[in-house]
């Protein structure tokens, strides 16, 4: 029977993933009652991820939240009472300004990360909220800042090959990334090159989906992916498959990456990533062999403290093997830097010189001694007791009874149960939104699919107003969503081009005109010179030892196990976790279960100086030995003490802009029933 009241409204999925998903939403009596993908981001091809398939659960379940609420219970219960708009923003207004009066604006702390990657919904009216009170800043380093700081670095950002290029490609190597999880539209892509002939190589401690249909995988030991990559820049320079004409015309530093990779020799390097010499070798062959060939470097391989560098190598090879020029060839990293569009201004305040608070230190900066010490910590888009490192102290910090802890979200999540004051938040379908793809080329500009539910208020409105109850508005700031939107288009060199066809095409553009640019040809590195840089002074200053030099596992005989901690197909990072509600296994090579008398569904204790995780045991055999995974994302639902990976994972950071280090995690793990 069909719905005649029904409507089908377009929408686009902001949500942290590469894909930016163009949507078709079914809205039934101003319910949400089916949520699609459509084609007009070809990438989505008419089909979405079964979490955001789930996104009526999220919007419509238990766990959403309805109405502001103040905590009556002890922190961490999770007991509040409801509360109006008028009387928990008047409370927050009020200890912003007790604290600012009492202790100076660096001990307001606003905490934000990915929860929406929207351009209306992070750095606009938050941002002059807390400009305007001298707030200290948040380095933003939980994901992609070393990854993001070697990309910068060597090639200004240059944006790389889009996925529809993959089917062009000869050689495909998918190097710490799992895209049948993490970026499923870009599997098909993959599979028609491998129809049409393409080798694909997997470069992952695990066997993952694809690693499992690869030519090559080459299982490496977490964090070796810098030896790895300098042993085939030594091959490629010393079999003369180094592309000196194009080194010599478009890049510098190429010398002295080669006089860095020196020290590893393939044999050297196969040691210390513990995999064959031969496969090594056979793939630094196979690389130089092959073309257009493309490496989709992902997240995996930064998340550890050589993080900044192995990207930098890693993305170093198609310079050096000449791979550039053709379709399909290049690599792929972020391609958000296709648009040109700047929330610099939307502010409407500049940046005040500040502290800069590293969020990978949150668990540190609250319980320590910092000065002048945390007294209100105001998060939103972000879910730190779940996703950021070292999460007992974390816990502890949020645990402080001289905290003022204000959490805005759009369910009752781990860390809003610690909260003073929960706000409730609008998602994606409540609001307009204006997001773009990092990996598909894609533009969105979604107008709401819904009113908000329940009395839920987007971001933008909750700061703009929070500003007002303290005084703090000036004449000219931008409040609503719409003014929001006409000075981000206003930012672009070609705003009124784009507000047009976005207006012309339903809310959907691509970044291209005929075919997706190609690297080298229609995208130049957006370095100072115009040149790829491989060993850029400024990362080479920044790296304590020097860019390409290589730190040692962290392993002791303690703690033998490397714990790695990726995304799964179950939550992005940790939004739709309350969904999830099964119990989390850690998963162990069969040798090292053996080890330990462990067999599949024994209840476990993995446990390291920072914590311990209780749950289940899985034997996986796609792990190699010496590799254990729990993924990242989990609630405390998820496990048998409620603390997650996240209580192993050490707050030590990458070479390169002060990343969070997840897979330098070393545990022990034993059986306990
Ligand atoms: N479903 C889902 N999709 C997501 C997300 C999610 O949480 N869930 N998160 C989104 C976000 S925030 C991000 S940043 C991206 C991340 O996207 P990806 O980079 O694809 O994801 P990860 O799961 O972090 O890691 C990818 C792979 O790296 C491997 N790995 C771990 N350590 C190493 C290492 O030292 N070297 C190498 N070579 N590989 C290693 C892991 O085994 C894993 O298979 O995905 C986005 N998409
Ligand atoms: N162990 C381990 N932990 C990790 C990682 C790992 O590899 N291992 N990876 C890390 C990575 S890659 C990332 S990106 C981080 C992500 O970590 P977070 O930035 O914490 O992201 P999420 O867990 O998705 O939480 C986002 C929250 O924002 C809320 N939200 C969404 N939209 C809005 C909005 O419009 N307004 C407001 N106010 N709230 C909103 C969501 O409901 C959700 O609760 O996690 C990191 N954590
Ligand atoms: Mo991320």
């Amino acid at each position: 029977m069909t719905d005649a009241a029904a409507q089908v409204l377009p929408s686009a999925c902001p949500l942290d993933c590469p894909d930016s998903c163009s949507l078709d939403v079914t809205v039934s009596g101003g319910r949400v009652t089916r949520v699609e993908g459509s084609a007009r981001n070809p990438v989505t091809a008419g089909f979405i991820c079964s979490k955001v398939r789930a996104l009526p659960e999220h919007l419509y379940g238990p766990e959403r939240l309805l109405h502001p609420a103040l905590r009556v219970g002890g922190r961490g219960e999770g007991r509040f009472r409801p509360a109006s708009w008028d009387e928990a923003l008047d409370l927050v207004a009020e200890r912003l300004r007790a604290t600012v009066e009492r202790h100076g604006g660096e001990a307001v702390l606003p905490f934000c990360y990915g929860g929406s990657n929207g351009y209306l919904s992070q750095d606009t009216t938050d941002a002059r909220l807390f400009r305007r009170l001298g707030a200290s800043r948040l380095a933003r380093t939980v994901c992609a800042a070393a990854a993001g700081r070697a990309y910068a670095g060597l090639y200004g950002r240059m944006p790389g090959v889009a996925p529809e290029d993959y089917v062009h490609a000869r050689l495909v190597v998918v190097w710490g990334a799992n895209p049948s999880v993490s970026s499923i539209h870009l599997v098909p892509y993959v599979q028609e090159a491998r129809r049409r002939g393409a080798r694909l190589v997997v470069v992952d401690p695990r066997r993952t989906p694809l690693a499992g249909q690869a030519d090559l995988h080459l299982a490496l030991r977490p964090g070796t992916d810098l030896p790895v990559a300098l042993a085939v820049h030594r091959w490629l320079f010393e079999s003369g498959a180094a592309d000196l004409g194009f080194l010599a015309a478009h890049a510098t530093g190429w010398e002295e990456l080669r006089r860095r990779a020196e020290p590893w020799t393939l044999e050297r390097a196969a040691a210390e990533a513990e995999v064959a010499v031969a496969d090594l070798e056979a793939f630094a062959r196979l690389y130089a062999e092959s073309s257009p060939a493309v490496v989709r470097c992902g997240w995996g391989l930064e998340r550890n403290r050589n993080g900044g560098s192995a990207v930098a190598a890693v993305l170093a090879l198609p310079a050096v093997a000449g791979k550039f020029g053709v379709r399909g060839g290049g690599f792929t990293q972020s391609n958000s830097s296709l648009w040109d569009l700047s929330t610099e201004d939307l502010p409407g305040e500049p940046p005040a010189p500040t502290r800069i608070v590293n969020m990978n230190r949150l668990g540190q900066v609250l319980t320590g001694s910092g000065e002048p010490p945390v007294k209100l910590l105001f998060v939103y888009n972000c879910n730190p007791l779940a996703t950021m490192p070292d999460q007992e102290k974390v816990r502890a910090g949020l645990a402080r009874e001289d905290l003022f802890t204000v959490v805005f979200d759009q369910v009752m999540t781990d860390t809003a149960r610690y909260a003073d004051v929960v706000l409730p938040a609008t998602t994606f379908l409540e609001r307009r939104e204006v997001s773009r793809g990092y990996g598909a080329m894609v533009l969105h500009d979604a107008r709401p699919a819904i009113a908000p539910v329940g009395e839920s208020r987007s971001n933008h409105e909750v700061f703009a107003e929070l500003c007002r109850r303290l005084g703090l508005e000036r004449e000219g700031d931008l409040d609503d969503a719409d003014a929001l939107a006409s000075a981000l288009f206003a930012s672009s060199r070609r705003g009124d081009e784009l507000v047009a066809a976005l207006a012309a095409r339903g809310g959907t553009v691509l970044g291209y005109d005929e075919a997706p640019p190609v690297q080298m040809v229609d995208v130049r590195p957006r370095t100072s010179d115009g040149k790829i840089r491989l060993v850029p002074e400024d990362l080479d200053h920044e790296a304590p030892h020097g860019l390409y030099a290589y730190q040692g596992d962290p392993a002791t005989p303690r703690f033998p196990l490397a714990l790695v901690s990726p995304a799964t197909n179950r939550t992005i990072s940790s939004t739709l976790g309350q969904l999830y509600r099964k119990q989390a296994a850690l998963e162990l090579h069969p040798d090292d279960a053996a080890a330990r008398g462990i067999a599949g569904g024994d209840e476990v204790r993995v446990w390291n100086e920072l914590g311990e995780v209780r749950c289940r045991a899985r034997v996986a055999r796609d792990l190699r030995p010496g590799v254990a995974m729990l993924p990242k994302g989990l609630w405390s639902h998820n496990t048998l003490n409620g603390a997650t990976s996240n209580a192993l994972a050490p707050s030590t950071l990458t070479d390169l802009a002060g990343g969070a280090c997840f897979n330098d995690a070393r545990v022990q793990v034993e059986k306990t029933g």
